[in-house]
């Protein structure tokens, strides 16, 4: 398991509340269609929720996939993450785009930042715990693949402390729940005893809470949008504030400021409009050629356009090719 080497550096008292962060799938490459400097402007996205959140006196809590690849990042990025978490300190979990492996390790970026005492791993058998508003508030987590518990063992905190009450627990979770407004779901969200907040990481849209018994599960988005999809047209990057008032968790959106998607996204190329309308082929062509992005965004649509006319071996042949050629 990897761990830190040392103590964070950071205020870990005086806190009043959470900021949950979701996938920002920091990346030193620019994603799909995006026409701006994507490197800076995620750091810069991240460098406003750590001030935001030192400002407000809010801890701040990683949903995973902070990084777009486990491996391959940039050193100067890493250097820049260690500067901008150490200030401030974080909690968080890991996600699927953190580990080329089902569990984090040492290979992995994200494994850099936990040993250098950036980013503190939360789990059901490490959660992190302290005070706010004079409430023990404990802070646990599944990472991806790791299984989303049914309960929290309260009577491991509260017992022998300065606290007589429960501890209020929050959850971070980074799966495919069965939410409404999202199809790829697993499971059902569910009451965790003793859980009264669940945030989960994952789903890269805002979706509406449910609410579980005593347990509000809530999808706030990722904090990045990096396709060209009308669901991210839509998508205000948020993060998602829980104050502690009155022993309980107070649950507020903040908008972080953003670029309008139009200034973010290369426009679509349309079809001609005047005369003989161009084929599929011929405006997908045409997308391809003009924008020629790194991700290699434009070939991938332009070929799952097109490859619905081949029988799916020779599709996936073709895809699978194109992949190499990208990881390149
Ligand atoms: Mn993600």
């Amino acid at each position: 398991m990897v761990e830190s080497l040392r103590k964070q550096k950071h205020q870990t008292t005086g806190l009043t509340g959470l900021l949950f962060i979701g996938d920002p799938h920091v990346e030193n490459r620019q994603p799909g269609f995006r026409k701006d400097d994507y490197p800076q402007v995620i750091l810069d996205k991240l460098k406003w929720c750590l001030d935001y959140a030192r400002q407000e006196k809010l801890l701040p809590v990683f949903l995973g996939d902070l990084f777009e690849k486990p491996r391959e990042n940039s050193n100067w990025m890493l250097v820049r993450l260690m500067d901008l978490l150490l200030e401030t300190g974080a909690v968080g979990i890991y996600g699927n785009h953190d580990c080329a492996d089902p569990v984090l390790s040492d290979r992995d970026s994200l494994a850099l930042l936990v040993r250098a005492g950036c980013l503190q791993l939360v789990s059901a058998e490490n959660p992190w715990s302290g005070e706010m508003n004079g409430v023990q508030v404990v802070v646990g987590g599944s990472s991806y693949r790791q299984e989303v518990p049914r309960e929290f063992p309260v009577d491991r905190f509260g017992q022998g402390t300065l606290f007589d009450d429960k501890p209020l627990v929050a959850w971070v979770t980074h799966h495919d729940v069965d939410l409404p407004g999202y199809d790829a779901g697993r499971f059902r969200p569910r009451e965790i005893e003793n859980v009264q907040l669940l945030v989960n990481g994952h789903i890269h849209r805002r979706l509406d809470p449910v609410v579980e018994g005593q347990t509000h599960w809530m999808t706030p988005g990722s904090i990045s949008r990096r396709s060209r999809s009308e669901a991210n047209r839509q998508h205000v990057p948020a993060v998602l504030r829980a104050d502690v008032v009155e022993g309980k968790f107070e649950t507020q959106y903040v908008e972080i400021p953003h670029q309008p998607f139009d200034e973010v996204f290369h426009a679509a190329v349309l079809p001609a409009g005047d005369g003989e309308q161009p084929s599929d082929f011929i405006s997908g062509l045409k997308e391809m050629l003009l924008r020629k992005t790194e991700s290699g965004a434009g070939l991938f649509r332009f070929l799952e356009e097109q490859l619905v006319e081949f029988p799916q071996p020779v599709a996936d042949e073709i895809m699978s090719l194109a992949k190499q050629v990208e990881d390149e």
